[in-house]
């Protein structure tokens, strides 16, 4: 039987719905705890791309909040990789940032990208990478622009998107930091968005 979420997802609408009945609940118990800032979650299903519609068409951004209470439930219900399709993305990133090179805040940007090979780890370092970015566990915290949690056929992975690409060292203490949340030990690589837009292979520029 199809649940909500499916529904949601399979119709790319309605996910904005389905987020805001599950956090009014929420909303109405406890004393809300509030976060350093606000984060918004959107979601991309390119699982059924019609042919040639444009990249972004079916980018969705679906709840934005600032309370330790919705975050849980919006996770619970709505944001969990596992829910997902092959070719569809969730993402976290600050409100107000959109999740596109096109956006001023990304547009001298890069991204360090981890790939998860194994079932099921793509939730627990999407859940791990949340509460760090929510937490503001990151010294860099204001390099940071969102997380992109993206299942694949091939290999799931997660990219970190950060500001400003030539800033060499900030982006190496967000990557070894994101490691060492993560529990990685293999190596992880840091591309520029510029680069990308040129070259979908373009070479990483860092390492670490
Ligand atoms: P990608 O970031 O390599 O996507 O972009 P992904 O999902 O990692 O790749 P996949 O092979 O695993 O699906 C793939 C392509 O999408 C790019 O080459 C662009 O054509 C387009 N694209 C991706 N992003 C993030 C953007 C963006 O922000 N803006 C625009 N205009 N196109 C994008």
């Amino acid at each position: 039987m199809a649940t909500e979420i499916d529904v949601a997802l399979e119709g790319n609408t309605g996910a904005e719905e389905v987020a805001a009945a599950a956090v009014a609940e929420t909303k109405k118990q406890a004393e809300p705890h509030k976060l350093e800032r606000k984060w918004t979650f959107w979601f991309d299903n390119q699982s059924k791309p019609k042919q040639g519609e444009a990249w972004g068409t079916s980018l969705k951004r679906a709840y934005t909040f600032d309370t330790v209470e919705e975050f849980w439930c919006l996770y619970d219900q709505v944001f969990k990789p596992s829910k997902l399709p092959a070719n569809a993305d969730f993402h976290l990133f600050k409100a107000g940032i959109e999740p596109k090179w096109e956006d001023p805040e990304c547009a001298h940007g890069g991204k360090w990208t981890i790939t998860s090979s194994r079932k099921g780890g793509l939730d627990t370092m999407w859940l791990e990478t949340l509460m760090a970015l929510i937490g503001e566990q990151f010294d860099e915290a204001d390099e940071i622009c969102g997380v992109v949690a993206s299942v694949r056929q091939r290999q799931d992975k997660l990219a970190l998107w950060t500001k400003t690409a030539t800033n060499e060292a900030a982006q190496m203490g967000i990557g070894r930091k994101w490691k060492e949340i993560l529990d990685v030990s293999d190596k992880i690589t840091y591309s520029f968005h510029d680069d990308s837009k040129r070259d979908r292979s373009a070479k990483a520029r860092y390492n670490v």
